[in-house]
């Protein structure tokens, strides 16, 4: 079993700045986190980040033939990308949208997701266990639909 995780803009920045948002442990870490988890269930993981819209599209389309389900905390291309919504809808692999922070508790260009309706489900706002948590609904939705 192969899950994908993809992570969206600035995610790279983690651990540096804004800790009060988004918590202080660096991307690398949560992937850790991640990684330990995947073990525990016997999953294997691919953990991506890219701050260009196009180069995630080209992860969903690629990643089609090759996962069973998609993790994703898109950033802020949650609330602005078509070309997201699209590639996800297309691949037809379960997907998860997840955050670190609570968006509907934030600006309120950040409480609409254009992702959310071709996801699976959401998780937010439980800073990097939003990531574990996403793993967790992953493998659950890929073994109810086995
Ligand atoms: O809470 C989340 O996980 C977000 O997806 C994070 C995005 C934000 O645009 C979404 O509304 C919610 C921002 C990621 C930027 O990460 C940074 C990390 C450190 C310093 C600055 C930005």
């Amino acid at each position: 079993m192969k899950i994908l995780f993809l992570n969206g803009p600035n995610l790279n920045l983690l651990g540096q700045r804004e800790p009060e948002t988004y918590g202080r442990l660096t991307l690398g870490e949560i992937e850790g986190l991640v990684r330990k988890k995947a073990a525990e269930l016997g999953v294997e993981i691919d953990f991506r980040q890219s701050n260009h819209e196009g180069e995630l599209v080209t992860w969903i389309q690629e990643g089609r033939t090759t996962f069973q389900a998609i993790v994703i905390n898109a950033a802020a291309y949650t609330h602005t990308s078509i070309a997201l919504r699209d590639a996800i809808s297309a691949a037809g692999l379960p997907t998860v949208e997840i955050h670190l922070s609570n968006t509907h508790a934030r600006e309120s260009f950040r409480h609409h997701s254009l992702i959310a309706p071709v996801c699976s489900g959401v998780i937010l706002g439980f800073g990097a266990q939003s990531y574990v948590l996403g793993l967790l609904a992953a493998f659950n939705i890929i073994g109810v639909s086995k």
